[in-house]
């Protein structure tokens, strides 16, 4: 019994992990825009995996507003609140409260029933270049990195990477620095986000969400900190929607190279 227990774990897993080596579309980071891109791309059969350092995904969405575990989401994102099955209280004008958990598990639940792999505890160390384009990821053990244990990773090859990693944007920093690489922002650089300013900064979620590079999209908080735009705060139907709208860019970009 003890050993069939530790098989069948042993075995899936690396099936699971065998399946993840080489796939469509590769995600980096686990916060409301990654988790919400994986959903819709694994719903349209799409082969996505999903990196996330953390033992739990979920990026900044569980926290709430200061530990305070509601958050606000505005009409424009209640198509896609109402798709996940996540009740909504109406708050003020075109301003809804949701509860940041039920939010969070909604979408780690329903990203993994459409078909997406959740990898957790794995970190994403480096890219893959072939041709001027990104081609994948590089991964380790986020105990790894943690530890300073000078490991070698392993390497995913994807068509397509997405860095969803929030504030510090780190897929595109690294690319960035170990490349010299000119990117698609206003200043071909990484340029880092700006302060506080919630209209605005929703408003710029979405319109920042594209590709950066050959092969490399950026989303949620990572696609205005490249961009050098503002933040938001707890209200998260940018993050929602600048998800959906990557994954819709992604599937065209994916059904042209196959
Ligand atoms: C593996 C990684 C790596 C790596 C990071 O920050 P997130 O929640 O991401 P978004 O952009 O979907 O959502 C942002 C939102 O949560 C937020 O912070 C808002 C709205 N802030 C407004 C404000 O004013 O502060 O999640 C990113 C995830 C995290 O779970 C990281 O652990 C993970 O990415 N991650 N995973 N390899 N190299 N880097
Ligand atoms: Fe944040």
């Amino acid at each position: 019994m003890e050993y069939l227990v530790s098989k069948g774990i042993v075995d899936s897993y690396f099936e699971k992990f065998k399946k993840i080596l080489n796939v469509d579309v590769a995600i980096v980071g686990g916060g409301p825009s990654g988790l919400l891109a994986s959903y819709y791309l694994a719903k349209n059969g799409v082969n996505v995996v999903l990196f996330e350092r953390k033992l739990a995904p979920g990026g900044g969405m569980w926290g709430g507003a200061m530990m305070f575990n509601d958050i606000i989401v505005q009409h424009e994102a209640l198509p896609i609140v109402n798709e996940l099955g996540i009740n909504h209280k109406p708050y003020a004008e075109g301003l809804y409260v949701i509860d940041s958990l039920q939010a969070t598990s909604s979408l780690i639940y329903h990203a993994s029933k459409a078909g997406a792999t959740l990898m957790n505890c794995i970190s994403v160390e480096d890219v893959v270049i072939q041709d001027e384009k990104v081609n994948g990821v590089v991964i380790n053990w986020a105990p790894v990195h943690r530890e300073r244990m000078h490991v070698d990773p392993i390497i995913v090859t994807a068509k397509v990477v997405l860095d969803a990693t929030g504030h510090d944007c780190e897929v595109a920093r690294i690319l960035e620095r170990k490349n010299g690489i000119k990117l698609n922002t206003p200043t071909g650089s990484v340029i880092g986000e700006r302060s506080m300013s919630v209209y605005e900064a929703e408003k710029t979620t979405i319109e920042n969400t594209k590709e950066i590079y050959p092969g490399l999209f950026v989303s949620g908080m990572a696609a205005n900190g490249v961009s050098g735009s503002f933040r938001m705060g707890p209200i998260f139907g940018g993050m929602l929607l600048s998800g959906q709208k990557v994954a819709n860019t992604i599937l065209n970009a994916v059904n042209q190279t196959v």
